[in-house]
């Protein structure tokens, strides 16, 4: 039996000066890299997106960023582009001491569609490989830190207890973007799934 930090999307462009700047993204890096100690498994996501994904506002014409639009797979929020693959915003954070990863899954990385869970797609159905990876490891619990609270940590902690691991979130390791009340939603939400708000 294994824990695991599951340490989502800390990445240069949620922190302050990035395109998608998380307000306080980068207070939370020394502390994570201190919880790492206590895990068996670390593993890191890492938001990688195509110039041409669809989550980008500036792909669809005369949309404007935080505007919602329909997808294939339901409701999308158009944001900012952001962590395009292999740009600088992409990268961790510099001070994250990703050397202590066990393993880097990235997501969002198919052009038509979002994935702000590090377990499924927006679909909530197309696997990214990480329920696999943590089984086969025998990961039984986990906790979650990072970027951003009230989108890819709310949604894959919800994923994560639904897949039935045992899943807490550390909070003050967490930061939100806070879109018209997200954050209210997803910690509600979050506590109804019977996932720890640590
Ligand atoms: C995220 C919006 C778009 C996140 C990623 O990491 O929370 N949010 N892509
Ligand atoms: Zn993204």
């Amino acid at each position: 039996m294994t824990n695991a930090l599951i340490v989502i999307d800390v990445q240069n462009d949620f922190c302050p000066d990035g395109a998608l700047a998380v307000t306080g993204g980068d207070a939370i890096v020394a502390g994570i890299n201190a919880a790492m100690a206590d895990f068996g498994a670390v593993v890191l996501t890492q938001d990688w997106h195509p110039a041409d994904h669809s989550s980008f506002a500036d792909n669809h014409h005369g949309a404007v960023p935080f505007s919602v639009v329909e997808m294939p797979y339901g409701a999308q929020v158009l944001w900012p582009r952001h962590c395009v693959q292999g740009t600088q915003g992409a990268a961790f954070h510099a001070d994250l001491n990703s050397d202590r990863a066990d393993m880097v899954i990235r997501k969002g990385f198919r052009a038509g569609i979002d994935s702000y869970s590090a377990f499924f797609e927006n679909d909530q159905k197309t696997p990214t490989g990480l329920e696999g990876y943590l089984r086969s490891r025998g990961v039984t619990d986990l906790v979650l830190a990072g970027l951003a609270t009230d989108f890819c940590v709310a949604f894959s902690a919800l994923d994560a207890a639904r897949l039935g691991f045992g899943v807490s979130v550390r909070m003050d390791l967490c930061r939100a973007i806070d879109l018209e009340g997200s954050l209210a939603v997803m910690v509600e939400k979050m506590r109804a799934a019977g996932v720890v708000l640590a």
